[in-house]
């Protein structure tokens, strides 16, 4: 690279938790300079922001149509727009940037709709714009240790698929008080019809889904609200089918007294088994059939895939930052060839994006669809 991609950012204005998380991913490999923001709405707030984030005020929006079609129109303009609003402003806002011909870095849930998604997946295709979305885990170097083992046959033929995201920080009305973070997470209007189911449940679903390298067929799903008044789920459960046999089971959960960001992925083949615990990030376990317990650590295992995601040797932690750098730093290889015209690195492909969130939708749908059917097995669209 012989300059930085210069960075915009819709969203992540003073208050905000993931906005602040995608600054310091996006500063981590020193691919990007933040150069331009809608942080806010809010003139005010908006200029506050962007002075904490030494945004020149010249660049400085509070309308992210008006961004889009100034930054397309500089010399200098943003390469690509960061994405960090509710999830009702993904898709109209990843919609104004991609018209203007500028990439885009989204967190997830990918939309409030499935149409909605199939709508960007169709444009992003059609701009041969890069469109990524942040399901943070899958940057892990062990998590693409465990998809790469199993990619080679390692586990032999999967056969059963355990994930689980437990939290504890919706198991009061946090909604009711300033709580941003909270207030739109278990708004329907922003958050869209998924509370839980489609904040973490469908980063249990995407993490189960890149590292098995597949995604079920059908599921029977329940939602469940355990806080008086809330709008949306604060709880999902759901079991999986598979194409090929194998049987699984998702669980959400945000009022799960005493954890934290409890994301944990067991999968078991006819050879062996994995399991992955989100919180101890720097390790593995591996267990072949009749065999001793391995436990691989990051930095030690020799995948392609894992030294392509890791920063430092062995034995210093490298956690979820590094991470959400790494999504970053293979979405930058990926605009870089876009841009040229090249093909996109091998190396970067792990990168999760549009295609990924879609699958999440479908998983919302179905789950939605079987939760209203009670429990009833349903497909999940291909
Ligand atoms: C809150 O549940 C939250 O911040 C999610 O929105 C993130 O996606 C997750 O990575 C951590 O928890």
């Amino acid at each position: 690279m012989n300059r930085r991609l210069r960075l915009g950012m819709v969203g992540g204005g003073q208050g905000a938790f993931i906005g602040a998380v995608h600054r310091l991913a996006a500063r981590i490999d020193d691919c990007y300079e933040l150069v331009a923001g809608a942080l806010s709405s809010d003139p005010q707030r908006a200029a506050a922001s962007a002075a904490d984030t030494r945004i020149d005020p010249a660049r400085s929006y509070t309308d992210y149509r008006e961004m889009a079609r100034a930054e397309a129109a500089r010399e200098d303009g943003i390469d690509v727009v960061a994405i960090v609003t509710p999830n009702h402003l993904h898709a109209p806002v990843a919609t104004a940037f991609l018209e203007a011909g500028i990439h885009v870095i989204c967190d997830k849930p990918l939309a409030i709709s499935l149409a909605e998604g199939l709508a960007l997946q169709q444009l992003a295709r059609s701009k041969n714009k890069l469109f990524a979305l942040t399901h943070t885990y899958s940057g892990y170097p062990l998590v693409r240790h465990a998809k790469q083992l199993i990619g080679d046959g390692a586990l032999g033929d999967i056969r059963v698929v355990q994930v689980e995201y437990a939290q504890d920080w919706l198991s009061e009305p946090l909604e009711l008080t300033d709580n941003k973070q909270a207030g739109w997470r278990a708004d329907p209007k922003r958050a869209g019809p998924a509370g839980c189911l489609g904040d973490i449940g469908t980063h249990a679903y995407h993490l189960a889904g890149y590292v098995s390298g597949q995604y079920p067929n059908s599921i029977a799903a329940e939602l469940h609200t355990f806080v008086p008044g809330r709008q949306l789920d604060d709880h999902v459960q759901a079991m999986l089918r598979y194409a090929n046999g194998a049987r699984g089971m998702l669980w959400a959960s945000q009022v799960a007294a005493g954890e934290e960001n409890a994301l944990y992925l067991r999968i078991y083949g006819t050879k062996a088994g994995i399991a992955f615990d989100q919180q101890n990030p720097n390790e593995l376990l591996f267990t072949p059939l009749g065999g001793e317990t391995q436990r691989l650590t990051r930095g030690r295992v020799q995948s392609a895939e894992a030294i392509h995601a890791t920063r430092v040797p062995p034995g210093h932690p490298e956690g979820y930052l590094e991470a959400f750098a790494q999504l970053y730093r293979d979405a930058a290889l990926q605009i870089l060839a876009l841009d040229e015209g090249l093909a996109i690195p091998p190396a970067s492909r792990l990168l999760t994006t549009v295609d990924d969130g879609v699958a999440g939708m479908q998983f919302i749908d179905a789950v939605l669809k079987s939760h209203a059917a009670d429990g009833r097995w349903v497909e999940v669209a291909p």
